[in-house]
């Protein structure tokens, strides 16, 4: 698997929940129009609260039925973990949200196996991390995706209709680098830049940099804007190992690190967190993978009016040798951030 959740990370008694939330789901009916659904409900050690399952249309959600075990039992679940193998669906349909009632219930944490495919049910993972609840997706997702497949079937409900939307981003100078030649790279634009990039990080599902960024910055990928209520997913990419000591862990919210240089990787990665936005924040390196492998759908650029010569450029080699070859975007938008530009750009073609 090429996930893995730090610095928590998913523990031993959260992957035997999962396990243990997988067999609860085949309590429920073989063929029904609903999906079998287990969860257990885990206390901050580890220890098993309640578990719920799913017995079909009409009735409780697996969820709401560990929350009502819990509940007629006296015990409470503030600040506990829900485990469930599909992710909680957002809507109210014959019965609650299940977001909702976690949410409501005090859930801290969520762990679920699979995004929802329903576009009517699907949004619960983004609606508990705007409640601050920490929400990871894709756990035993193999398992996940085979408990669900003969429902889909039957249902023809697809799979997710489309890969989450990737936004480039990086600030560079006007010969288009973001590092001088000794390596000295902050700060390249003006805080009126860096500010509003800071408000377009609120707007996104998912912050991802590369391991070499997360070395050299040592970043806390939070959107620092004090209006923004939500923490979108932060992600690491790359084989390396980082410091547990890392700005990035310091919050104590979980980081997903995919540990693989393949964009595919973090796209399916981002897919089963049921990211739709995610914004790929740098360096070069990873920039430029996702450039390369034709998955930048926007680009967000900000040009400060310095000029470096020799530095680091802000995108590598693309395999492009003659000009027929280049990536066109197109510009949709402009504007001015003190003394620096900032400009969007959309992929002309869409690519998958
Ligand atoms: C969950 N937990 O245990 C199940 C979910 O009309 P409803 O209220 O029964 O909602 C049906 C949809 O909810 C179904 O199509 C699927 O997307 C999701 N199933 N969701 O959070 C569950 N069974
Ligand atoms: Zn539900």
């Amino acid at each position: 698997d090429v996930c893995e959740f730090q610095p928590r990370g998913v523990t031993h008694a959260e992957l035997s929940a999962m396990r243990a939330a997988f067999e609860l789901a085949e309590n429920g009916p073989v063929q029904d129009a609903n999906p079998r659904v287990g969860c257990v409900i885990l206390a901050p050690g580890g220890t098993v609260l309640a578990q719920g399952w799913h017995e079909g249309a009409g009735t409780a959600h697996a969820e709401a039925a560990a929350l009502a075990q819990a509940h007629s039992a006296g015990i409470s679940v503030v600040d506990a973990t829900a485990v469930v193998t599909l992710e909680p669906c957002a809507h109210t349909g014959r019965t609650p949200s299940c977001a909702q009632s976690l949410i409501d219930a005090g859930i801290a944490r969520v762990l679920y196996s699979v995004p929802d495919p329903t576009p009517t049910a699907s949004g619960g993972a983004r609606m508990l991390r705007d409640s601050g609840v920490e929400t990871l997706g894709g756990v035993l997702s193999d398992a996940g995706a085979a408990l669900i497949a003969p429902w889909r079937a039957r249902t023809h409900v697809s799979s997710q209709a489309r890969r989450n939307r990737i936004v480039v981003k990086w600030a560079s100078t006007l010969d288009g680098k973001v590092a001088a030649q000794d390596g000295t790279s902050q700060w390249i634009t003006g805080e009126s830049a860096r500010q509003h990039a800071h408000e377009l990080r609120a707007q996104v599902d998912a912050i991802a940099v590369g391991t070499g960024t997360a070395l050299a910055d040592n970043p806390q990928l939070t959107a620092r804007d004090e209006l923004a209520t939500r923490t979108p997913l932060r992600v690491v990419v790359g084989r390396r190992q980082l410091a547990t000591t890392a700005r990035l862990y310091a919050s104590g919210a979980s980081v997903l690190h995919v540990r693989s240089d393949d964009p595919h990787d973090v796209v399916r990665a981002l897919d089963l967190n049921s990211a739709q936005t995610t914004l790929i924040d740098g360096g070069p390196t990873l920039v430029s993978a996702f450039i390369r492998a034709g998955l930048a759908d926007e680009l967000h650029v900000y040009l400060a009016p310095k000029l470096l010569g020799t530095g680091l450029p802000a995108v590598q080699d693309l395999g492009i040798t003659t000009l027929a070859q280049a990536h066109e975007y197109s510009l949709v938008h402009c504007e001015r951030r003190g003394n620096d530009v900032f400009l969007r750009f959309m992929r002309d073609e869409p690519q998958d």
